[in-house]
């Protein structure tokens, strides 16, 4: 048996993303495995009917196929910067705060982002729906510069690969909005070591082969 982990990833999934984070911050070294979509493989199919990613499975073949699961998975065992634990509010307190936008804005973000997917759906409403939740995001982020405080946290780590997601579809018209602290705790997240690090490129995994190893500086 392998003696790391193995992540199931891939690279522009915004789950994933988040997860990479986690994994990357509590220095919890797997083997990553990129899947192309259009040909998952037979492996990851095997441990996750559902077929999406980020899925890891632990050394003793527990299998984790939410990305949040993932993220506690790894902040469990090694939190050094304090995600779990925010300067104001509990672990409970952050994950009902992470919870609707795992749901209702996520929804909204599909039918802007993807509105030819859909019948009958106009991609402008869903970004208005969709900016209602960015416009509470920018009033909690008036007094401090991270979610929960000073410093950043799971919920922050949560949800900024969907709103890069979401401030993507149209930069410039998101860039015009009144979202001015947005826009600064977006480009903390987005620009910082940790992000980018967890941006770099792997090759396509292929049955058979060594996946490589994440974080790869680390192992
Ligand atoms: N609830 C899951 C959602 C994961 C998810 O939907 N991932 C997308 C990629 S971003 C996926 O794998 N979709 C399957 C597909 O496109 O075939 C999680 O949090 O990990």
């Amino acid at each position: 048996m392998t003696p790391y982990p193995i992540l199931y990833s891939f690279r522009r999934c915004p789950y994933a993303m988040r997860a990479r984070m986690a994994l990357w911050i509590s220095n919890q070294v797997c083997e990553l495995r990129e899947v192309v979509l259009r040909q998952k493989p037979a492996e990851l199919l095997a441990l996750s009917a559902k077929g999406t990613v980020p899925v890891l499975v632990d050394p003793k073949g527990q299998v984790y196929q939410e990305s949040l699961d993932i993220m506690l998975w790894a902040l469990e065992r090694h939190d050094p910067q304090g995600w779990l634990q925010p300067e104001a509010g509990t672990l409970a307190a952050l994950l009902a705060w992470i919870e609707p936008w795992d749901h209702q804005f996520k929804f909204h973000l599909d039918r802007y982002k993807y509105a030819y997917r859909y019948e009958g759906v106009e991609a402008v409403t869903h970004r208005g729906e969709a900016s209602t939740y960015l416009d509470q995001l920018n009033s909690q982020l008036q007094d401090s510069p991270y979610l929960f405080g000073n410093r950043i946290c799971l919920a922050d780590v949560a949800i900024a690969p969907f709103i890069r997601q979401f401030s993507q579809v149209d930069l410039t018209w998101f860039n015009s909005q009144p979202w001015l602290q947005v826009n600064a705790w977006l480009a903390s997240i987005l620009e910082s070591t940790l992000f980018t690090q967890t941006m770099e490129k792997y090759p396509q995994w292929k049955s058979g082969t060594p996946g490589s190893l994440f974080p790869p500086s680390k192992a």
